[in-house]
Formats: structure tokens, sequence, C-alpha cells
């Protein structure tokens, strides 16, 4: 019998591969006759397109083919869907804007797809690119937020760019809230344009096979199943049957390549086309361009408060960006994923929220990690960290005050969601233990007298993750259900291949998922082999993103290891010559109930596998799927709080301290989700002090284009974080658990940005808070003084 491994930090069994460049990425993989793609992606924001030149390119060595939009159009594929209904304010669905993998009119954005080279190499590709030769009458460019329903109309099916105008709650009964209160405190508040910036950029390589008429679609995606049913849907009207997706190892995601993109659309097409294979790798340049983006908000948020500080009424007003074209779940994010988490951890009684979503002449922006929920938890941690200030509280008190308390669960939100669980008192308490709260005024007083200004700052954030139940998210207009499946499949010699639709992509799930079913069989670890990432071999899947693939992906292969469990009792029943009733099960061990009677998993496997003599009647085999709809999210919460230096004369920042308290239920894997933690800190601290996705608001020019101008963090602009765990058990999975991989970005900005007007005592500073604008703001009060 095994020692138990689910709680134990195991080291990741995939490192071992990936960490010795043994990893076999999408651009790693060769086909024979295989040929280069290269986009030629619109230098202007926006314009109509009068004519495309392809001659000169068609000329030039090793150029294969030049085509476009039209060319895409003969063959009646069909525009890039964008699945989740957003129903506006008049009950209108939102403005379903045509989004073509080639776009065969107007450039909508810099880096726009308007043609595509072939060639027989990538340098020949490249060269003939350039050759391409695009006539355009220019539009007046919408680039802002500000800008978007003034502006140039970008789309004809949207009048004043809106893409809808939505609403959750009752206005009148928001109003009338604040009409009695004692106090309102209003923020105004920017969520800044990020770009994601996987290691890996996206790449493809697509194989058409004219003997089967059958596609074979290599991709840097999250959810190759999803991708494939896109793509035979409304795209190209290929049946599922004829495309495989293959999505092997992928270098980071972060919810960037959950997408049906323009670029692996057209790559399928040119394999046919071509009739050779065709691969397509973006360089960074590219990542930059037309990767989607994230976040991109405009936002006032005002919450009603009683002389206590009690909440009465919380409305937020918030104009989103969609960027130039919908991709896939836009609509989805700050509607369903940013408002219905606009309670947070507090028993607010009235919500209201009012979103307007925007087309602009910029990257289609979609989720990126925690998509509409760090959104949601910055205004909610912020806004209650300024009314404290305003009502001469502690930060402290005021969120204690209104906590939702473990007696109140389950705990109907007023914005759809149901909590299942969970104690913030409990999470706060120990945040507070851990950095010494009460110790803060001595170490401020400390550092004032080195000539800094120190600082500390909280957030207590809750998230909806486990993207699953297939009755509410069908609800909230997603266009499927989302559920999970799994499988097991002993093989005769007792080892298990375990088949899963969701996708690893730097999560470790082969450890993760690998120690549950070795606990639940009682098997080592390597005898489990996790297979993710191709539609031919894995039944089904909805794929990785909204900290699923623990919660719904592994609570799947518990119910497909239960199945099997069932079936081999029957198997050991008859091998012990017992009935199924006396069967028990535990860890790999089938044995008659009182008797030291007992058979192995490994001698049930391979009984199945030989049934010469096998109970009558009983299929053979030992592999079961269990498709997995959980009847609800899961809800991690926790209580990050972090101290930070300033130095007033320079701007200069340290994050000296950061306490990260979670409770994610059961942990499988506390070093896995360590990493978790820390990578997900790492982009929330990003976005609050140095990313920033910038536009040039004249000519649309993406202005922060590389590594040159777009900062992100690096292990030295990082403390060295402490992270401590509670622990409520999610009430409806078979595990316990709940998801870890985004609640670390979602924590860190509102953490930060509140140590950081702590520090400086100010009312509010926007993200980024670069060292710049930390800076201005200490001179202009040493200049004050
Ligand atoms: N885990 C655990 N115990 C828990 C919760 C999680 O041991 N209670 C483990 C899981 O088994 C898994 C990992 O922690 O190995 C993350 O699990 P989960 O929270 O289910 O999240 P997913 O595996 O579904 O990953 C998605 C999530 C998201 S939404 C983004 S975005 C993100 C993230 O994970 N993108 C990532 N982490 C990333 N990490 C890397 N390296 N690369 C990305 O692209």
């Amino acid at each position: 019998m095994n020692d138990m491994l689910v709680g134990k930090p195991l080291k990741r069994k995939e490192d071992q591969r990936l960490l010795t460049g043994k990893g076999r990425y999408v651009d790693d993989i060769r086909r024979p006759g295989e040929t280069y793609a290269v986009f030629v992606r619109s230098p202007i924001a926006h314009g109509i397109i009068k004519s495309i030149d392809k001659e000169a390119a068609l000329a030039a060595p090793g150029v294969l083919g030049v085509f476009t939009g039209k060319d895409i159009q003969r063959d009646e594929w069909g525009s890039i869907p964008c699945g989740w209904v957003v129903t506006d304010r008049q009950g209108e669905p939102h403005k379903a804007v045509p989004h073509y993998a080639l776009t065969p009119d107007r450039a909508r954005y810099v880096g726009d797809h308007l043609a595509v080279v072939v060639a027989e190499t990538y340098e020949q590709a490249r060269d003939g690119a350039e050759l391409v030769e695009i006539e355009f009458e220019e539009l007046e460019p919408v680039v802002t937020l500000a800008m978007a329903m003034e502006g140039e109309q970008i789309h004809d099916l949207a009048p004043q760019n809106l893409c809808y105008d939505w609403e959750l709650g009752s206005r009148a009964e928001i109003d009338a809230i604040f009409e009695t209160a004692h106090h309102v405190t209003s923020l105004d508040l920017v969520n800044n344009r990020l770009v994601p910036n996987a290691m890996e950029p996206r790449a493809a390589i697509a194989e058409y096979d004219s003997g089967l008429d059958s596609y074979t679609l290599w991709s840097t995606s999250q959810n190759p199943h999803m991708l494939r049913w896109m793509l035979s849907g409304s795209v190209t009207g290929i049946p599922e049957t004829k495309i495989r997706v293959i999505a092997p190892d992928v270098g980071g995601g972060f919810g960037m390549k959950i997408y049906c993109y323009p670029e692996e659309t057209t790559c399928l097409w040119l394999s046919k086309v071509i009739d050779r294979p065709v691969r397509w790798t973006g360089d960074r340049s590219e990542s930059f361009l037309a990767d989607t983006h994230a976040r991109d908000h405009l936002t006032t948020v005002d919450l009603a408060m009683d002389k206590d500080g009690t909440f009465l009424g919380m409305k937020i007003d918030t104009t989103a960006n969609m960027g130039a074209y919908l991709s896939n779940y836009a609509t989805s994010i700050p509607t369903y994923f940013y408002a219905t988490l606009f309670a947070g951890c507090y028993k607010t009684p009235v919500i209201y929220s009012n979103v307007r979503a925007v087309f602009t002449n910029t990257s289609p922006v979609d989720a990126y990690r925690g998509a509409g929920r760090p959104e949601a938890a910055y205004l909610i941690e912020r806004v209650v960290d300024v009314a404290a200030r305003e009502m001469g509280m502690d930060p402290i008190d005021i969120r204690r005050r209104n906590f939702i308390k473990p007696e109140d669960f389950p705990y109907q939100t007023p914005v759809i969601l149901t909590y299942d669980i969970g104690d913030y008192d409990a999470s706060l308490d120990e945040a507070l233990r851990m950095i010494d709260y009460d110790g803060f005024p001595a170490r401020r007083e400390e550092a004032k007298a080195r000539g800094k200004l120190r600082g500390i700052g909280l957030a207590c954030y809750i998230e909806a993750c486990g993207v699953a139940p297939s009755q509410l998210i069908g609800k909230m207009g997603a266009g499927a259900g989302l559920w999970e499946s799994g499988q097991i499949r002993f093989n005769a010699t007792g080892t298990a291949f375990v088949l899963t639709g969701t996708h690893g992509h730097g999560q470790g799930h082969e450890t993760t998922f690998g120690q549950i079913v070795a606990d639940m069989f009682g098997i080592p670890i390597e005898d489990v082999e996790l297979i993710h990432g191709d539609t031919s071999q894995v039944p089904m899947g909805m794929g990785t993103y909204g900290s699923r693939s623990l919660a719904v992906g592994g609570s799947a292969i518990v119910r497909a290891g239960e199945k099997v469990i069932e079936k081999g009792r029957k198997i050991a029943a008859h091998m012990l010559e017992a009935s199924v009733i006396d069967i028990e099960f535990e860890q790999g061990l089938f044995s008659v109930t009182g008797t030291n009677k007992s058979v192995t998993i490994k001698e049930v496997a391979e009984r199945a596998y030989v049934p010469l003599d096998y109970p009558e009647g009983l299929e053979p085999g030992l592999d079961e799927t269990a498709f997995y709809d959980p009847g609800n999210f899961t809800y991690p919460a926790g209580t990050h709080i972090c101290e930070v230096e300033i130095d007033p004369r320079t701007g200069v920042l340290e994050i000296v301290d950061w306490v990260a308290v979670d409770d994610f239920g059961t942990v499988i894997n506390p070093m896995i989700v360590e990493g978790q933690i820390h990578g997900g800190l790492a982009q929330g601290i990003g976005q609050a002090i140095m990313e920033n996705g910038v536009y040039d608001p004249e000519s649309g020019q993406l202005i922060t284009g590389s590594f040159m101008d777009y900062c992100m963090p690096r292990a030295d602009d990082l403390p060295s974080f402490r992270v401590g765990y509670t622990c409520t058990p999610c009430t409806h999975n078979p595990l316990g658990a709940k998801g870890a991989g985004e609640a670390g970005c979602i924590a860190a900005p509102p953490t930060l940005i509140n140590a950081i007007v702590n520090a400086l005592d100010i009312r509010h500073i926007d993200m980024p808070a670069t060292g710049e604008k930390l800076w201005r703001i200490a001179r202009d009060k040493i200049a004050a003084q």
C-alpha cells in the first residue's frame, strides 16, 4: 500500500522533461513538405481597403501563394464566433459583429489580418509579405474608451460603437438606498489594459489529408475540443469528425490561448488550398499586436453606508473595451465574470451595475488570468479602503463588520451567485498574525528614520472559479454546457492512463492528477500517465481556464475512478468467490468484509483483460469514462497583506513583505499551489505597478509593442512571498477542492495599491502606479510641507 500522496508537496513529474528542454511545443513539430505562412497585418488602425496588390509578392522567390479575405470568403468560410450571448437593457442580444479570419473590407486595428503569404521557407514568406501593397482610404481611428461612443462607427452593426449596454440589479432599488444612506464613498477607477505575454507565442500547423478529406491542426490551444467545435461549427462547416486538434506542450496561456484565432483558422484553410502542411509561429511583435489583450475598464463605484459603516448598497458603472472585434468569450468577461462578484466577501444587500461594452480600433480584449474577477476585486477592495478612510474606521474593522459569516452559508448574493462555504475572518486573522499587523507602526517609524515611506495594505478577495455548472452558465448566456470529462483506462499490467478534457500548460496536472489517481487505486504515481490535448484521444473536453481543471476535471476523474472501482468489485467478487456486496475497496485492495481474502487492483485489471474465468454477462476491460457537471462554482477566498517602502526622493518602490492566506479547500499539492500563487501574484503586481497597454490616441498605433516599452515584472521586482492556508472544503465536489490558478492575480492589485496609498497617505492612485507617478506625488507632498 502506498503512502497517501494527496496533500504532499511532490515535485512535478513533468519538470524533468520541461526543464531539460525535452518539451515538445508546436514549433518543435516538423511535417514533411511543410510551408510557411506570414500574415500581412494592417499598419493603420482604421481604414477601408481599396486594393491589395499581390503581384510583386507572387513573383518573389519561393512564394506559393498570396491570399486575402475575399479568397477565403469565396469558399464560404464564416465568421469566428463569440459564443456568449449578453442581452442588453432593451432585451436585445449584443451586437454580434463579423470577425473573419482575413478581413475582407476594412482594417480595424493595427495588426489586423489583411492577407497571408505562403512560401517554401519562413524568410521567403516574410520577404513576400513585405511586397504586398495595400491601398487604404484612411478613417479616423477610435482609440480610447472616452472616444468610443462619439467616434467613427467601426462596424455597420454597431451604432455608436456600442456592443451592449447591460445591467444587473434594480436601478430604482439602488436609488432608494442611496437617498437614505448616511455616507456614500465614490471612486473613479482605471483598470489598465494588459498584454498577456505567454512565454511561448501562439503557433499553428495545419495539415490536410486529401485521401481522408480530413485536417489535423497542431495548435497552442488551452482547449482543443472547443477549438475543433468552433472551427467546425460556424467557421468552416467541416464535420468535427474531419478535424483533429492537437495541443502538445504549451508554454503558458493565461486565458489568452482559449480562443479560435484568425491565424490558425487561416492555416487550416490554406492547408487544403496549398495541399501541403502550413505552419505559422507568431513572433513577439505579433503577440503584442494580435494576441487578445485584457481588462481595460473605466469605472465609477459608489458605496452607501449607514453611520456604523455597514454597507447598504453598491452601484457600479463601467465602460469596457471590446477592441476591434469580439473574441470568443469577450462579452462574458465584463458581465457574468465581473458583475456577479460584486458582493465580494460582504453582505451588501443591494447591488446595481451597468456595463457599456464598446468597440475601438484596438486589439480584441478577452479573458486573461482572472478574467473579470480581478477587475471586480480591485474595485471592491479599493472602495472599501477609501470608505474606511472617509468614515474614520480601521480598514480591518470595516471589513469584519460587513463580512458574510460562517453561519450565513450557503449565502445567496444579490448578484446571481450562491457561495457554498467560506470563513473570511479565519483568513484575515491568519494573515494579520503572519504579517504582525500590530507591529506595523513601529516598522513605519523605523522606515521613516531611514527616509522611507512605509505603507501597509490588505485585500480580502473572493472569486468564482471551477468554471462549469452547465445550468448556471447556461442561464448566463453561454452557448455551451461546461462540464468536464475524465477517463481512467487500466492496462492489463495494472498501470493506468488517465484522460482528461482539461489541458495543462504549466499547472502541473501530470503530477496532481497523478496524485489523486495513485491514492485512489494505491498504485505508484509513476504508473499513472496523463493524456490530454488531443481530440482524437480524449473523448471530449472543455479545456482549461477559470481554474476549473482540478475542481471540475479532477472531479470527473474521481467519478470515472468510482466507476472503475464498481466494476472492479464485480470482478473481485468473482475471483474471491464472494458476493459483490461483501467486497470492500480501499487503496488498491478489494477484500471480502471481515476476512483476510483480497485481490489487488493489478490482479483485477489483469483479469479484466484476460477474462477466461470471468463473471457471466460482464464486459471485459477496465476502462471507464465520466462526465462531471458540478452544481456550482467553487469560491476560493482569502486575505493578502503587503508592506511597501517608497523612497520619496526617487519614487522607487520596494515590496518588503507579502503574506498570502488563501482558502482553496482541499489542497492536492501545496508546492504546486504555492507556485500558482507566486505566478498569479507576479502578474497582479505587474498590473498594479508596471504593465500598461497604450495606444497612441491619434494614430491608434500600439506604443507599448515590445518589452522595451511594456514592463513585465522580473524576479528582483518581487518579494519572497509568504503563503498560508485556511480550509473550508468545497461542499459540492468529491475532492472538496476549490480552484487556485488565478487567486494571486485577483488579490494582488488591490492589496498593493492599498499599501501604496497608505504609504503616501493619499486617497487614490490609478494603476499602474509607476515609479514616476509615485515620485511626482511624493515631490508635491514634500513641496506642500
Ligand atoms: N491545485 C491543488 N489544490 C487545489 C487547487 C489546485 O493542488 N485546491 C493544483 C491543481 O491540481 C493544478 C494547479 O493547482 O495542478 C492549478 O489548478 P486549478 O486551480 O484547477 O487551475 P487550472 O489547472 O484549471 O489552471 C488554470 C489557471 C488559469 S485560469 C490560468 S489563467 C493560469 C493558471 O491556471 N494559467 C497558467 N496558472 C498558470 N500557470 C502556468 N504555468 N501557465 C499558465 O498559462
